[in-house]
């Protein structure tokens, strides 16, 4: 009898299988943009080559935060209540520093009730990458407007928005954030960059991805429906990854392109499009997005990069070890200190 020989799974550089980063079946809807994003998340990881098993997984409520049970279904995770993820990712990464954060938020949960939470997280450059899944509606409510719908949008019903937007990239911005982009599903080139440059970043990585709701934002008059973004996607540049684990070369006129080099020594490169943005320049990526609403543009791409800035966890000075993980005559001061520290105070 003939030997049947299977040909060999195909692996990443850690030795795991694709499948592994796959998480539970979506129970979303069919073509919601959410499930799009999932996949590109659980490319990213695997081409990074990322231990799932080091991976935090966090998230609110809403569609979009139901999302994280789709990918990665052997990292750790954390449902938390709506719009306040932002304080459990914070004690997350407190406890355990060597961990690898990621989050998934809604435009209702981080714009509307979470927006306080999401202000502090942005000014602490906590080493998360937060990505809002932008619909700019509440899906899991049956579609009401959220904080980040434009004005004159229409809801199916025929109500329109009358109020303005939260930018959530240009508050970000403004907040400290220290990598802010904007994607859109459906750009599947881009995110994915976007995505895996997040990975190599060490800081709050703010990510905005326009995801349609096919069920109740997908409809004429809505500006986060697939053909309003088709039609109005401005990219401010062609974006390449290039991981530290593979070899650089040099194929490019520094001229028109911008590299940033990442702290872990991957490399993102930028062709601009308009030659003289510069990603590192906060000023110019507020005026870029200023002049993007302006004309009725959604501006994709990648707006602001400093990879200079020290994160939350080194501000703080924590040790190197995982607070969660230290033993207990190491987390507490013991009798003669409090004895010590009574004494001071007599
Ligand atoms: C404290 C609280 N208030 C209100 C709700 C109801 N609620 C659930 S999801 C949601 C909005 C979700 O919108 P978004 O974050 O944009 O997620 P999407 O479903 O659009 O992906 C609301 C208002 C809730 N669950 N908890
Ligand atoms: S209701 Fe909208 S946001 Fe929710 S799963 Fe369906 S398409 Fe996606
Ligand atoms: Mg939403």
């Amino acid at each position: 009898m003939a030997t049947v020989i299977e040909p060999p799974k195909k692996v990443n550089r850690i030795g795991l299988e694709m499948a592994t980063y796959r998480g539970g079946k979506t129970t979303l809807c069919a073509g919601c943009g959410h499930n799009a994003i999932t996949e590109r998340i659980i490319e990213a990881f695997y081409e990074m080559g990322i231990n799932p098993t080091q991976v935090a997984k966090l998230s609110g409520i809403g569609c979009s935060s139901k999302a994280p049970s789709y990918f990665l279904g052997t990292s750790h995770g954390f449902n938390a209540v709506h719009g306040r993820m932002p304080s459990v990712a914070t004690g997350t990464l407190l406890a355990n520093r060597t961990l690898l954060a990621v989050g998934v938020s809604g435009d209702g949960d981080t714009a509307s009730i979470g927006i306080g939470q999401f202000v502090h997280l942005m000014r602490r450059n906590l080493p998360l990458i937060y990505i809002i899944e932008d619909n700019g509606c509440y899906g899991l409510t049956k579609g009401q407007f959220s904080a980040t719908a434009d004005v004159g949008s229409k809801q199916k019903s025929g109500a329109i928005n009358d109020l303005p937007p939260i930018d959530t990239c240009a508050l970000a911005i403004e907040l400290g954030a220290t990598f802010v982009a904007r994607s859109f599903s459906g750009d599947k080139r881009q995110l994915s960059a976007i995505l895996k440059a997040a990975i190599a970043h060490r800081g709050t990585a703010m990510l905005d991805v326009i995801s349609p709701c096919v069920t109740f934002n997908d409809h004429e008059g809505s500006t986060k429906s697939y053909a309003y973004v088709k039609d109005h996607d401005a990219p401010l540049e062609e974006i390449d990854f290039i991981p530290y684990f593979q070899n650089i070369e040099v194929d490019y006129d520094p001229g028109e392109t911008q590299d940033v080099q990442l702290h872990d020594g991957s490399h993102l490169r930028l062709r601009k499009l308009a030659a003289d943005f510069d990603v590192t320049d906060r000023a110019k990526a507020l005026v870029a997005l200023e002049e993007s609403h302006q004309n009725h543009e959604v501006l994709t791409g990648v707006f602001y990069v400093n990879p200079h800035q020290k994160d939350f966890l080194e501000l703080l000075n924590l040790i190197d070890e995982p607070l969660a993980t230290l033993p207990q005559e190491r987390v507490r001061p013991g009798k003669e200190a409090l004895e010590e520290i009574m004494e001071e105070l007599r």
